[in-house]
Formats: structure tokens, C-alpha cells, sequence
């Protein structure tokens, strides 16, 4: 009996588990459906990246002699849903056998396991061999502890996976982590390199006239495209980075510079999410380069504690924790999203160039995602909900399992605690001391009750106040809960006043 073997747009690797005994006569399925384009509104370049990566990974099957079904968007047969395209094929090929590595989603793996009862056919969903840590394995790390810090996991995986350690079982360095020196302000005579990007092929040029003809309103030129969608060029892509910028990543992998949206960053998740890269090689070639003197420990570490230990870390964390993950909002947090959100129109010169670079790019690093766009989110108070769903649809790395613990969990703090030991607040302070953006900005960093403070200030302060009794447990926030508990009585009033001012005319859409 043929075995049709499904394959998901985010399962673009030719060693996934669901393909590894594919024999003679199987076919592998690939579907284009607009229940996967239209979930969350994708920005326009996420859904060319998925589409285009899918037909050149169908194309390279197909090269190697596999038999590929491949359901195209504008086929007038596609039936919008995965289901109705397994149901199709179930009968086309007369079989009820469908193999499929489990998707990265909480909400896709919860259907696939209705299929059997709802479709009458035998579904074996195997697991995602793809990570570095099983969620059986995750599981058993966690259980029975009281909080689940990244940092012990981390060196677990360190000392499993043989990373970055010495022959006496310590870590390399003599320290596990190199965090400290990673906190660098970048002089504003250092231009990180441009990274490479890949201008469209046939195939993507085609997707593209696809997804400007059917997602004409969302976010994004889809001819703007440049990211990229094979195996090689996703390797050329990490080489890069390893040639050019893993060397300084460390020491500004938290800073930020007008118009420079890359930075040193890597530029990898959207290749390793799809499948296209492989994290124990990435760790392999980095820890090649710390060792071979290329590049230095700070930065090598570093890059392998995002991979080995972040990347990990949150899947675990989706995995433990849904589906009640996605209904946590331990803040009470309620306010709409700002439509600047979706626009990039507002004074506020951090905000502004965080989410333009998203809508150019489908792309932010990791501290403007965190410490701008999530941090203003924190201390308005956004509803934790819209924020998931704005982080779902405009990065095009984002799929829930890795986007959702670090909305709501590291960004929102709407998990009470279990991502991160404290909330991610900061005042404008942080992002003066991190960013050249405040010089240019129409708010005054310096001011935290005029007419111009800086949002950031009047916001962070409102946050702490409203929170107080919250926080009063967690010795983390003791600091700032002390800067509270100093404030003059008529300051906090007047910060709180016009933090009211601000989020009133915020409410109301007025330009901010
Ligand atoms: P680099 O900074 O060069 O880091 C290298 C790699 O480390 C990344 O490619 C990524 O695979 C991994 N990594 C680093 N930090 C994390 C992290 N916190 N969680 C998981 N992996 C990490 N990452 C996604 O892949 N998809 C998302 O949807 C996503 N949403 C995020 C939402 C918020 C609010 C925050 C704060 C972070 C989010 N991240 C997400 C993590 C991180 O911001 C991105 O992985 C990173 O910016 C991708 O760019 P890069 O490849 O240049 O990363
Ligand atoms: C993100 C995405 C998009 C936009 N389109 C498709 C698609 O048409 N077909 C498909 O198989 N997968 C797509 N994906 C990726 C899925 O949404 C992803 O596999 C699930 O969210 C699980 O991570
Ligand atoms: Fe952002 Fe405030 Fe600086 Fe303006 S002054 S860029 S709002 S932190």
C-alpha cells in the first residue's frame, strides 16, 4: 500500500523523521493552503519564504527520484486545508496510511490527532528529530523543579552535546557564561557589514506574483524578497555571518544603531526554523571557530547559547506548558495593540525604527524585538493575546512554538515568571545607554514628567507603581521597587499623570 508521507512547509529537511523509510511507491505530499497562509495575517515576505522554500524543496526531491504530490495555491482543485488535501490524496492513492513528523504548532498537532476518528485513516506522527532536546527529554529535566532556569539547562546541554568544554569536564574558559561582556554600546564609528541577500529565482519571482495577487493588504513588499529559501544559499548565508560577523557578535549583540537592522546577528532563524540548516552543525562550525582562533570565546558562547541553549529552552518550554500556555496573562494586561504597531507611525524614534526594519524586512534582532517593541508592550500593558498574534505575523522566523514563550513568557512576563526570573522593564535609560536612537527622537530621554518625556520613562514608572504589590516577592525587583518606594510622592503623581496623558491619546490613535 502506497504511504503518503505529509510533508509541512516548516519540515524542509531531506533527513526529517517522517521521510527516513520512505520506500518505493511512497509519496510525499506538499500542500499550498490558505488555512496556513491566513492563520495570523503573515507578512507578505513569510508567506513567499514558507511557499518558495516548500517548491524548491519539492524541486530537490524530486531530483533524487522521490515521487512528489505537490498541491499549489492557486490549483483550482486546493482544498484551503491540510486535512482536506491529506483527504483528497487519501483517495486518490487509495490509501489510508499517512506518515508525518509532529508540527511545530500546539493548534496543527491537535487536529492531526483527530484526523484517524474524523478521516478513517491511520495517522503515525513521529517525533521531531530536528532539535538538540527531545520534549520527552525536556520533560525529565523539568520535573520536579520548582522554576526552570535557562541558564541550568544550558549547561545540561552543554555537558550532553560535548559543546564547548574541557577534556576535566569544565566548561571552556572556565566559565559557563559570557553574558557581561556581551552588553557593548556600539561606537558609532564601527558599520557592521551587509550581510548577503539572495535576489528572487524563477520559482520565487512566481510566488511573489502569487502572494501580491492574493495578500494584497498585508504587511510587507513581497517584492522586496531577499531571504533565503535553499539548503545552499541558507549555508552561504551562515558562512557569512562566520567569515564576517560572529567575530564582534558578542560584544554588540545587545546594541542597537539607526538604519543598521542587522547588525552582527546571524540571520539564520528563518533557514534553521524551515529546516534548511541543522543546529548541531551550526554549534559544530562555530565551536570549529573559537578553536581554530577565528573567532573569540565571548562571542562563540555566546552564539551557542541562543542555538544550544535559548532555541531549546523555549520549545521545551511550549511543549511543558500548552495549551493553558497560550491563556496566561498573570499581569491582567487588556489594551488593544496600537495601530502603529502595523505602521511604524509614531514619534517615538526606537519604536519607529524597530518596526520599520519589520516591515522592510519581516526581520528584527532580538533586542528590539525584546527591549523596544516587547518592553513598550510590557509597560502599556498590551494585551498579551494581540502582541502574540502581531509577533506571529511579522517575523518571518515566527511559528508559535518558538514566538509564543518569548511574547508571553520573556517579553510580557504574562507567564508569571516561568520563562524569565523577572519582567524585561526598562526606562528610556536602557535604550540611550544601548542605542544611538534617542539623540534624533522628538521625546526627551532626560525628561520623565514634561510634555516631551520620553514614554519610556513615564510608562516604566506607571508599570512599577501598578505592579507593586506583585513584584514585592521577587528579590529581582527589589532595586526598582526601592527606586519606587524614594520617588517624591508629587513625582510619581505627576509621572503617573502623564503616562494617563500618553496611553489616553495612544487610546484614542492620535499620533504618538
Ligand atoms: P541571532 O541573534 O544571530 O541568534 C542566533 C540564533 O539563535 C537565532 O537564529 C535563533 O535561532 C536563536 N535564538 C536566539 N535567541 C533566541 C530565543 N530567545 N528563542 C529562540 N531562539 C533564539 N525567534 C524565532 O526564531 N522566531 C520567533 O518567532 C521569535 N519571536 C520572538 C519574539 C520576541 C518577543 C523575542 C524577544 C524574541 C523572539 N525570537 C524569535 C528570538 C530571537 O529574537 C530571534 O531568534 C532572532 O532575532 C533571529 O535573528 P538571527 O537569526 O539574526 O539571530
Ligand atoms: C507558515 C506557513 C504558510 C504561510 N503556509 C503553509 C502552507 O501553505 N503549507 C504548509 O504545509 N505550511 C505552511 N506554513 C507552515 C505551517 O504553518 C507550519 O508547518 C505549522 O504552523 C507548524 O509549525
Ligand atoms: Fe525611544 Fe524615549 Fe529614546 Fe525616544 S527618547 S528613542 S521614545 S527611548
Amino acid at each position: 500500500m502506497t504511504t503518503l508521507r505529509l510533508v509541512l512547509g516548516d519540515q524542509l529537511s531531506p533527513q526529517l523523521s517522517s521521510l527516513s523509510d520512505l520506500a518505493a511507491g511512497d509519496v510525499v505530499l506538499m500542500a499550498e493552503v490558505m488555512d496556513e497562509c491566513t492563520y495570523v495575517p503573515h507578512h507578505a515576505q513569510k508567506i513567499v519564504l514558507v511557499l518558495s522554500a516548500m517548491r524548491h524543496f519539492a524541486e530537490e526531491l524530486r531530483a533524487q527520484g522521490v515521487i512528489v504530490d505537490y498541491r499549489r495555491l492557486d490549483d483550482p482543485q486546493n482544498a484551503h486545508s491540510l486535512r482536506g488535501e491529506v483527504l483528497r490524496a487519501v483517495a486518490e492513492y487509495q490509501t489510508a496510511r499517512v506518515v508525518v513528523t509532529e508540527p511545530g504548532e500546539w493548534r496543527l498537532a491537535q487536529e492531526m490527532r483527530s484526523w484517524p476518528g474524523l478521516l478513517g485513516i491511520d495517522v503515525e506522527i513521529r517525533g521531531d528529530d530536528r532539535f538538540l532536546c527531545t520534549i520527552g527529554q525536556f520533560r525529565d529535566w523539568a520535573a520536579g523543579r520548582k522554576s526552570l532556569r535557562m541558564e541550568f539547562f544550558y549547561r545540561e546541554m552543554r555537558r550532553g552535546h560535548g559543546v564547548l568544554m574541557e577534556p576535566d569536564g569544565e566548561p571552556a574558559g572556565g566559565r559557563w557564561n559570557f553574558d557581561a561582556e556581551n552588553r557593548k554600546r556600539m561606537p558609532a564609528d564601527v558599520f557592521p557589514p551587509a550581510p548577503p541577500r539572495f535576489p528572487p529565482d524563477a520559482i520565487t519571482r512566481e510566488v511573489i506574483a502569487l502572494v501580491e495577487a492574493r495578500f494584497p493588504d498585508n504587511m510587507g513588499k513581497a517584492g522586496d524578497f531577499a531571504w533565503p529559501v535553499t539548503k545552499d544559499q541558507a549555508e552561504r548565508a551562515f558562512e557569512d555571518f562566520l567569515d564576517h560577523r560572529l567575530g564582534s557578535f558578542g560584544d554588540w549583540q545587545d546594541a542597537m544603531q539607526v538604519g543598521s537592522p542587522f547588525l552582527f546577528h546571524a540571520l539564520i532563524s528563518t533557514s534553521l526554523n524551515l529546516g534548511l540548516l541543522d543546529p548541531r552543525e551550526l554549534c559544530a562550525r562555530a565551536e570549529a571557530a573559537y578553536l581554530q582562533g577565528v573567532a573569540p570565546l565571548n562571542a562563540v558562547e555566546g552564539f551557542i547559547r541562543q542555538i544550544l541553549g535559548w532555541r531549546e529552552f523555549i520549545r521545551g518550554i511550549y511543549w511543558l506548558k500548552m495549551p493553558q500556555y497560550r491563556h496566561l496573562n498573570a499581569l491582567g494586561a487588556t489594551r488593544p495593540l496600537p495601530a502603529f504597531y502595523w505602521s511604524g507611525q509614531t514619534k517615538m524614534r526606537c519604536m519607529r525604527e524597530a518596526i520599520t526594519g519589520t516591515i522592510a524586512h519581516a526581520y528584527a534582532h532580538h533586542i528590539q524585538r525584546l527591549m523596544i517593541t516587547g518592553n513598550f508592550a510590557l509597560l502599556a500593558g498590551l494585551d498579551p493575546g494581540a502582541v502574540d498574534e502581531w509577533y506571529l505575523a511579522v517575523y518571518a522566523d515566527a511559528y508559535e512554538w518558538v514566538e509564543m514563550p518569548n511574547t508571553r513568557g520573556m517579553a510580557l512576563f504574562a507567564d508569571g515568571g516561568i520563562v524569565g526570573s523577572k519582567p524585561y522593564a526598562a526606562s528610556g535609560a536602557y535604550i540611550n545607554k544601548m542605542s544611538d536612537y534617542c539623540g534624533g527622537c522628538f521625546y526627551d530621554v532626560k525628561d520623565a514628567t514634561g510634555p516631551s518625556a520620553c514614554p519610556f520613562n513615564v510608562l516604566y514608572w506607571d508599570f512599577i507603581a501598578r505592579h507593586a504589590e506583585c513584584f514585592a516577592g521577587n528579590a529581582r525587583m527589589a532595586m526598582p521597587l526601592m527606586g519606587l518606594r524614594k520617588m517624591p510622592p508629587a513625582k510619581l503623581a505627576a509621572l503617573r499623570a502623564r503616562a494617563n496623558v500618553f496611553l489616553d491619546s495612544m487610546d484614542l490613535g492620535e499620533f504618538v
